[in-house]
């Protein structure tokens, strides 16, 4: 799966918003990269006050990024070249423009009230203290009748009420409408959220959530070959099997977020930065290798619009960028799973460094430097923070060449491209056979070529320096064995197993035998083994 973040993919019309035809355009580069379906980030209408993922029409196209009618090529033009085309679907919440909303606020009496959780104040304040992801009391006065509406992302986002079976059955509808335009399937945006108990301060995992999933498969996607991975950040392997155990009728699979949270202060926000620990990394991914077993499903994922750059932020994006970026891109994809591509990942696309607010875009990073101006923080050490974790890394336009904007947009592109255009690009990454890209290419064709990667258990190695990170894949008799160097020092790796063929490697070095061998900073390789 590749994932396109359509505002700022390619831009064919010179406004500076990436756009559907766009996306069209590029199909061909996609195709040669081998992927089999695109997650896109919301295309809906929307007053983009999240970017699209506040949706004031789910049967509209964003005026920005095109018509109905686009969208509909791109289906096609997708489907002839073997993409499916996976539809983002954000319904825990929609705009405060959507046309449920403006009727739910306009009276107590009118029918769509009962589509939106509202509450009356207490003491003169919210009905408790459940607080906005994006910052703030999730709870916002409405004028019009003196009541309090939940938002639990920012205040142009009112949350669906899914206790109500008419917002549900209003849901399904739209999913059929695209469902019938022949989409792929569906990307469920927080989707552990709604079954939410507000006045008990219940959000993620509430009591209803899995049967509002197992309602919608039946009235909606069930049985029709279609893809669904729903967002879960508060999964465990046990619940993960709950949403994705294809005996229960709810999912394909889930993304869960534990190795997300590895570089952040625990119990503080995602902005407290600590060092990763690489053996808490092995942990955590070997407890999801093995632990979901045969029952469930896993995606595996480094990035999203919502995450850095991973090799800004795991590996080295100066000294070892390519090198760096080869051995993130093996660990994962070797792994259990169904593996997430995020546009510029595939060419090695770095953080982009901010020195004001005003270069930033995104609610969430504003919001926080707003917030903590006012705790009193200091504005370099906000700045900082946004420099490592915000979500505008991830957003920079991609950088297709070494024209200006990175031929992007022949305009002024809607967020400033990185500096690195001229050296990190696709066409440069085309034309050299050693590039990121052709690791990530071979990587998919490997997939398509080896059930083991597929099937296979997984054994993670223990004794090895803490800095390597290496697993075994066993699948009917034959073993794989992965090897990866997660630091910027050499390492020494050593074990008394025969090679028999080198599957993959991001050096030059074809592998025998594997007694004391000495692995280059970030080296990473794949080979078979004999047992
Ligand atoms: O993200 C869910 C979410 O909880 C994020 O706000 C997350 O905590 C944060 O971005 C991590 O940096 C989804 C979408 O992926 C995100 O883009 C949306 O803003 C959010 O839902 C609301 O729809
Ligand atoms: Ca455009």
């Amino acid at each position: 799966m590749y994932q396109v973040y359509p505002r700022s993919f390619q831009d064919s019309n010179g406004d500076g918003i990436g756009d559907l035809t766009g996306i069209i355009q590029r199909l061909d580069y996609l195709k040669k990269l081998g992927i089999s379906a695109i997650w896109l980030s919301p295309v809906y209408r929307s007053p983009n006050d999240d970017n699209g993922y506040d949706i004031s029409d789910y049967e509209q196209i964003m005026t920005e990024f095109g018509t109905m009618a686009d969208m509909e090529r791109l289906i096609q033009e997708a489907q002839k070249r073997e993409i499916r085309i996976i539809m983002d679907l954000v319904v825990n919440h929609t705009s405060d423009e959507h046309q449920w909303f403006i009727d739910s606020r306009s009276s107590k009496e009118n029918p769509y009230r009962d589509f939106y959780v509202w509450r009356k104040g207490v003491n003169g304040g919210g009905p408790n203290d459940l607080e906005s992801t994006f910052l703030g009391p999730a709870w916002k006065l409405d004028e019009t009748t003196g009541e309090y509406y939940l938002h639990l992302f920012s205040e142009k986002q009112p949350d669906l009420n899914w206790e109500n079976p008419n917002v549900r059955d209003a849901i399904y509808d739209m999913m059929n409408f695209w469902i019938n335009k022949g989409i792929g399937g569906f990307r469920m945006d927080v989707i552990d959220l709604v079954g939410k108990i507000p006045d008990q301060k219940i959000t993620g995992n509430g009591p209803k959530l899995h049967d509002y999933l197992q309602e919608m498969n039946a009235k909606t996607f069930g049985g029709k070959n279609l893809l669904t991975v729903g967002e879960t950040w508060g999964a465990t392997p046990e619940i993960a099997k709950q949403y994705s155990d294809p005996k229960r009728n709810e999912l394909s699979m889930v993304f869960q977020f534990e190795h997300v949270g590895l570089d952040e202060e625990p119990g503080k926000s995602k902005w407290d930065l600590r060092p990763l620990q690489i053996a808490e990394l092995k942990e955590v991914f070997a407890k999801w290798q093995t632990e979901i077993g045969d029952q469930g499903w896993n995606s595996l994922f480094w990035n999203n619009h919502d995450l850095p750059r991973i090799v800004s932020r795991w590996g080295n994006d100066k000294a070892y960028r390519v090198q760096s970026a080869k051995m993130l891109a093996i660990l994962l994809h070797m792994l259990k799973g169904t593996p997430y591509i995020y546009q510029g990942e595939e060419i090695g696309m770095t953080n982009r460094v901010i020195h004001d607010i005003t270069e930033v875009e995104d609610i969430e990073s504003k919001n926080m430097y707003a917030d903590r101006i006012q705790k009193g923080y200091g504005k370099k050490d906000i700045l900082a923070s946004i420099n490592v974790k915000g979500r505008d890394n991830a957003r920079t336009p991609m950088q297709w060449d070494n024209s200006e904007n990175a031929g992007f947009t022949t305009g002024t592109p809607w967020l400033a491209v990185n500096e690195n255009y001229d050296k990190i690009n696709v066409e440069q990454a085309l034309a050299d056979n050693d590039s990121i890209f052709y690791t990530y290419q071979k990587l998919i064709d490997l997939r398509k070529n080896y059930p083991l990667i597929i099937w296979g258990s997984f054994e993670l190695l223990e004794e090895t320096a803490t800095d390597i990170f290496a697993y075994y894949r066993h699948y009917q008799g034959a073993t794989w064995l992965v090897v990866c160097n997660f630091s910027d020092q050499e390492q020494v790796f050593s074990l008394e197993k025969t090679v028999t063929e080198t599957i993959l490697s991001n050096t030059e070095k074809h592998y025998s035998q594997l007694v004391d061998t000495i692995l280059e900073p970030y080296e990473a390789f794949v080979v078979a083994i004999s047992n």
